[in-house]
């Protein structure tokens, strides 16, 4: 008997690249049920090559549903995702309102796979913010050779990040440039089409962004809380696919030879790092793909022991949905999950 699993939020960005991965991957679910708030009850989305029904977030029964990813936001899981833990269903949530909670474990399974253990203390699993999640694939086979002192990361984000309002609003006014109709902003806080954002999520009292904040929280929380975490976040007119420039400096000799071996062995990392026109991955390449890509991998001869590296990957996949999909898979792997209707 396999398991039972729900998507919340299936109808979003995020919820829908969720049901495509567990198709693609074959993920050992008996059944799969898409929820969203009630406005999307009667929707169809796709399961492969299945459409299945949006059901009502609300009114559903979790009582034999085994695992719920979650990707409705942040509050409506602060509401929701406590009543689903309750009743004996994991949930593994996307957005940001667990993941600085003592109790619930913030995973990227390439990082810190050992830490899923506590779980069960609130029956929720964080996702990191994807920004973080691909970072720290690529900063963690480094640290585990050289332990990282400090990096300095300065994101280009796709407006993905930001949802489908965020994706209507460059398509819209990149057709409004061209047809000289008015620029509307209303997702972002300026137009984004042809122009760059040094801002994402909210300002916080120090001048920094919630979303670097994010970046700086969590690299601590899943990789070493001594590493010292400063980011610029950007956001940039593509569609999907956040690149970021990071500089690392290390506490050892760390090459940019070495660090090429290092990642190509790496999990979930790509190297592609030719020193020649377009030998080097950019965010368009980046789309549909699972893997975090590395190029420009060169030393900083400004410190000792310095590195500078260029990180791409699809928001909506490692930054998102797969890694949440890869989080219910190594609860399987590790036998911390039993489906219940087996039971
Ligand atoms: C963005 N990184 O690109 C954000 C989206 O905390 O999960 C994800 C927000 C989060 O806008």
């Amino acid at each position: 008997m396999g398991y039972k699993i729900a998507v919340a939020g299936a109808t979003g960005n995020v919820g829908r690249e969720m049901l495509n991965i567990l198709s693609e991957r074959g993920f050992p679910a008996d059944e799969v049920v898409a929820l969203a708030s009630a406005r999307s009850h009667g929707t169809e989305v796709s399961f492969g090559d299945k459409t299945l029904k949006v059901k009502n977030l609300e009114n559903y029964d979790f009582s034999d549903t085994d695992i719920c990813l979650m990707s409705a936001g942040g509050a409506v899981s602060l509401k929701w995702s406590p009543k689903i833990g309750a009743q004996g269903c994991v949930v593994i949530d996307n957005s940001s309102a667990w993941r600085y909670d003592a109790d619930v474990p913030l995973i990227v399974p390439e990082v810190n796979p050992d830490a899923i253990s506590s779980f069960t203390k609130r029956n929720i699993i964080a996702n990191p913010n994807c920004s973080t999640a691909q970072l720290v694939v690529a900063l963690k086979p480094l640290h585990d050779v050289a332990r990282i002192k400090r990096v300095v990361i300065s994101t280009y984000q796709s407006v993905s990040g930001a949802g489908k309002d965020g994706m209507d609003e460059l398509f819209n006014q990149t057709r409004a440039v061209f047809v000289a109709d008015p620029i509307e902003s209303k997702k972002f806080t300026k137009r984004i089409a042809f122009n760059v954002i040094p801002h994402i999520d909210v300002f916080m009292e120090d001048g920094y962004t919630k979303e670097e904040w994010k970046v700086l929280a969590e690299t601590k929380k899943m990789l070493d809380p001594k590493i010292k975490v400063t980011c610029t976040a950007v956001r940039v007119p593509v569609f999907i696919g956040h690149s970021e420039s990071v500089n690392i400096e290390f506490e050892s000799e760390m090459t940019a030879e070495r660090a090429r071996e290092i990642l190509r062995d790496a999990p979930g990392c790509l190297v592609v790092d030719k020193h020649e026109n377009g030998g080097y991955v950019t965010p368009y390449e980046s789309a549909g793909e699972d893997a975090t890509y590395i190029s420009r991998i060169r030393e900083d001869a400004t410190v000792e022991h310095g590195l500078n590296i260029w990180v791409v990957s699809d928001n909506l996949r490692k930054g998102a949905a797969l890694n949440a999909v890869q989080i219910a898979e190594l609860l399987v792997a590790r036998g911390l999950i039993k489906a219940k209707q087996a039971a």
